[in-house]
């Protein structure tokens, strides 16, 4: 990239210098003359003609450097464009829903919500996230000014985009695209992670969800409520898809797609009354029992 840009630079002053070069010798001509202005190429012909002559040659000169520049910038797009995947490349499928996003590692075999991890990338051992967007519902875009351009996620027609961090840390983004009441707050956390935290968290996400008999009661609540329609967690009868995967629910810092913390408090309110975080989302109020709520969110929490 960087000799690209040199290259161009170069270009760009040598047109300037040849420029720079007819205008000087065509001024330190004409000063000399009656008429103030002469062609340097015929110095005895008309004024009118000389005009005439160094517009053609204007013309023809800038018409040869666009065809060489157009040309320099479509060879540039195409290396960036077919550029081969390195081997360490991870690949994520990222899919819009109405107002979350869902993140799928096929390669990996892990599917999370809202809060993407993807590892820091060495130049000198690249570890570029190549991103396949697609779309449940409607239009989205997915936008983290720090780490990309805007791309947006179309039903039917998958888009892709990629990403190669150079330093690590919590990068925040949000749906650009109006999707519908609330898009506001269906925000992004991407977390740039060094290999080995990369690592230690594909092992724990990997994991089957934590079976412990001691919040089996709040197990039986979910797994009998209409949770399981819309949720899945790993290893249980609950598969649903139209919600976000719940099998390392506590691994993640939000909920609700980055509206609020992933609190005891938060996640309890969420469940009785999601329209008190986030009004119009898809998640329709449960009407438990505060007996069964608090049963529940004790299962909830087991879910790391
Ligand atoms: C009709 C489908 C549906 C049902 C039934 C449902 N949910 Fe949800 N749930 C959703 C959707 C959709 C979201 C994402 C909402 C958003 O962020 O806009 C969600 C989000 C959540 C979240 C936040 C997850 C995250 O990481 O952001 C939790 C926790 C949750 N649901 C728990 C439950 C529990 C527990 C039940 C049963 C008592 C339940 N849900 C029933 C659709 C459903
Ligand atoms: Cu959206």
């Amino acid at each position: 990239m960087r000799r690209t840009r040199n290259s161009i630079i170069l270009n760009a002053l040598q047109i300037f210098a040849f420029l720079f070069f007819v205008l000087a010798t065509s001024a330190a001509k004409t000063a000399g003359s009656s008429t103030g202005l002469t062609n340097i190429f015929a110095p005895e012909s008309t004024p009118a003609k000389a005009i005439f002559n160094l517009s053609v040659f204007v013309l023809v000169i800038t018409a040869i450097i666009f065809v060489v520049v157009f040309l320099a910038t479509a060879r540039v797009i195409h290396a960036v464009q077919d550029a081969p995947k390195p081997s360490g490349a991870v690949e994520v499928t990222a899919i819009g829903h109405q107002f979350w996003w869902e993140f799928r590692y096929p390669g990996l075999g892990i599917v999370t919500a809202n809060e993407l991890h993807i590892p820091v990338s060495d130049p000198a051992h690249p570890t570029p996230t190549f991103l396949k967007l697609l779309s449940a519902d409607t239009d989205h875009s997915f936008w983290i000014p720090q780490l990309a351009g805007k791309t947006d996620l179309i039903p039917n027609h998958p888009n892709s985009m990629w990403m190669d961090p150079h330093r690590t840390g919590v990068f925040l983004g949000q749906c650009a695209q109006y999707c519908g009441t609330q898009h506001a707050k269906m925000l992004l956390r991407v977390s740039v992670d060094t290999p080995e935290d990369f690592g230690a968290w594909v092992r724990a996400q990997q994991r089957p969800a934590i079976q412990d008999e001691k919040v089996a009661a709040g197990r039986r609540v979910f797994e009998t409520t209409a949770c399981i329609n819309c949720h899945a967690v790993g290893g249980t009868a609950a598969n649903g898809r139209f919600g976000p995967d719940l099998t390392h629910l506590m691994s993640r810092e939000t909920i609700a797609s980055g509206a609020v913390e992933n609190t005891r408090g938060n996640l309890r309110l969420w469940i009785q009354k999601p329209d008190a975080i986030k009004p119009g989302s898809l998640m329709p109020a449960m009407q438990l029992s505060d007996a069964d709520l608090d049963t529940l969110v004790n299962y909830l929490e087991t879910l790391r």
